[in-house]
């Protein structure tokens, strides 16, 4: 068996401070360093996603125009533009060992590290192959979007899923519930740590 540790979205704008800030989002960018740090060998890979939007568009109305509201479940404040310190990996994540950089979002609502693409322009999905990646552990940011939604395409794409909760902010405390409560109704592992 060779395991993947899939770490999503842990940015800035998704940490206090951001402009979609999740509750102790800087805090599990943090225990995600120290898991990493203790935990690396365990793992045959170690890839990060970020969310990278336009500046330009309303990224396939992920956006919303200037002067209206977003509805928080499909639109959303802007954040991770391209280029801004918004979209970096939080400072308090250690990147050393993250060997795969993969981004989505480019013009569109992208949830999921399996919409993303590596700087080579691979699809996660066939860098996973490749590596014979069979099973994954997914943590970051955020539990009920991006945690989600990669956890259950992971699940789709026959990998065994597991979900570090202990490693996970979410945008709110329901839908996080209703996310779990629906990863483990899919066959998907979610323990609290490792
Ligand atoms: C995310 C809401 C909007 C996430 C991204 O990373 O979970 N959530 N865009």
């Amino acid at each position: 068996m060779s395991r993947a540790l899939l770490v999503i979205d842990v940015q800035n704008d998704f940490c206090e401070g951001g402009s979609l800030a999740t509750k102790g989002g800087a805090a599990v960018a943090k225990k995600i360093s120290e898991y990493i740090e203790k935990h690396f060998a365990d793992y045959s890979l170690i890839a990060a996603s970020r969310d990278w939007h336009d500046a330009e568009s309303l990224n396939g109305g992920h956006f919303v125009p200037e002067g209206t509201q977003p509805d928080f479940v499909n639109s959303w404040p802007n954040h991770c533009v391209e280029g801004t310190t918004g979209a970096e990996y939080h400072p308090n994540l250690n990147t050393s060992r993250i060997q795969l950089h993969v981004k989505k979002g480019h013009g569109k609502p992208a949830y999921s590290i399996f919409e993303g693409t590596t700087p080579e322009g691979q699809d996660f999905n066939s860098v996973l192959e490749s590596n014979g990646v069979t099973a994954v552990d997914i943590v970051g940011i955020a539990t009920d979007y991006c945690v989600y939604q990669s956890a259950m395409d992971a699940k789709k794409n026959g990998l065994e899923v597991r979900v570090i909760s202990s490693l996970t902010s979410g945008v709110a405390p329901d839908s996080s519930e209703r996310a779990i409560d629906d990863l483990i109704d899919n066959g998907i592992a979610v323990v609290a740590s490792v």
